[in-house]
């Protein structure tokens, strides 16, 4: 079926903004055109070098340049990754992506050790994922060789609303590491985050950004704002679950065949509040007592709202199948 790739923002903005129900209606009614609405793709993620990082994103906990309680930790062991890749697995993820709290990769012993955790998660069967910030191509090639299935790098928010948010690097470092991740061949993740104190119009250029890229991104992590004491936005409210909807809706409508996967934010939403959000289109979700530093609901909880949804775990490389179609654009 045929994707599109070129959305006008005021198309964008029309969707975006429609009533709240009917939005919700049209969504829902493009997934079934294209996924199986109970299949949820289930991922865990894990933080293999934790804090301490030099960027300045004001909503990370992670950042040197903010007061938190995450200090900068060691990088994990590939034993210690390797064991809670297949906890995951025995739960029901087909998905690990491991995150470091990097501004960019370098090739130096670092780098050859997530190469290796990547070929051991790879082993077990499960996709694998990788978020180490900024990337050259040769990197991304290795990255690749060794197994890795995705790389996770987000737009975070517009261009227009970007340095408000970060200014040790740019939107268009963001955009250059995903054409290199892209050209590589590797699976592209990128999304956003809201409740930055961006505007609907922020949402909405992110939006046509990432599905005006040349290709959809095979996922698009959709996170709210976890307010982390000690961040600038340490105050920020949290965001309204009707914002979520519309954003999760959006996305599904203009970039029907990815993932779009209701990510940061679900430790504060009941379980009527993300049914609402699988209703509007969220296909995958982030499974796991812990995000990278902060709460995630655990198992239990994710197993019984399943049960309660009638949702079951997506199989590993399903999406394979799907970017096969995705590649005719
Ligand atoms: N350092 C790498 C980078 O920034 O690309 C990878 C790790 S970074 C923590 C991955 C993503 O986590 C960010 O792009 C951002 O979207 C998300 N994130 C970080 N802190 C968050 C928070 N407090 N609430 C919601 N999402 C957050
Ligand atoms: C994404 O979009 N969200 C995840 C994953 N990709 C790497 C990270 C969310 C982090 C939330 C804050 C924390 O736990 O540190
Ligand atoms: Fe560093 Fe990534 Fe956090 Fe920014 S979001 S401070 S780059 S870990």
């Amino acid at each position: 079926m045929n994707l599109r790739h070129d959305w006008t923002h005021d198309e964008v903005a029309a969707i975006y903004n429609k009533p709240v129900l009917e939005l919700i209606y049209e969504a829902a009614s493009v997934h079934r055109q294209y996924n199986d609405p109970t299949e949820v793709q289930v991922s865990t993620l894990l933080s293999i070098k934790t804090g301490g990082c030099p960027e300045n994103c004001s909503y990370c906990p992670q950042s040197a340049h903010h007061n938190t309680s995450v200090g900068a930790e060691k990088m994990l062991e590939l034993e210690e990754v390797m064991t809670k890749a297949s906890i995951a697995k025995q739960n029901g993820s087909t998905r690990f992506c491991m995150g470091a709290a990097w501004r960019n990769v370098k090739d130096n012993k670092q780098f050859d050790k997530v190469l290796n955790m990547v070929k051991g998660v790879n082993s077990l069967g499960m996709e694998v994922c990788c978020t180490l910030g900024m990337l050259s191509k040769e990197q991304a090639i290795k990255l690749r060789d060794a197994g890795l299935h995705a790389y996770n790098h987000n737009l975070d928010t517009s261009e227009g609303h970007y340095s408000e948010i970060i200014t040790t690097r740019t939107y268009q470092d963001r955009l250059d590491t995903l054409d290199h991740v892209r050209k590589t061949g590797l699976n592209v993740c990128s999304g956003g985050i809201i409740g930055l104190g961006e505007s609907n119009d922020d949402r909405i250029t992110m939006l046509y950004t990432l599905s005006n890229l040349p290709k959809h991104p095979e996922s698009v992590p959709v996170n709210a704002l976890v307010a982390v004491e000690g961040t600038p936005l340490e105050d920020q409210e949290r965001v309204s679950v009707w914002d979520m909807v519309r954003m999760i809706a959006t996305a599904r409508i203009m970039m029907p065949q990815s993932q779009i996967r209701l990510s940061a934010g679900r430790q504060e939403m009941p379980i009527t509040e993300q049914a609402l959000c699988f209703m509007a289109g969220a296909s995958s979700i982030f499974a796991g007592e812990k995000l990278l530093t902060t709460p995630n609901p655990d198992v239990n909880q994710d197993k019984m709202m399943f049960e309660l949804l009638g949702l079951h775990p997506m199989a590993a490389f399903k999406g394979k199948k799907q970017e096969m179609a995705a590649t005719e654009f």
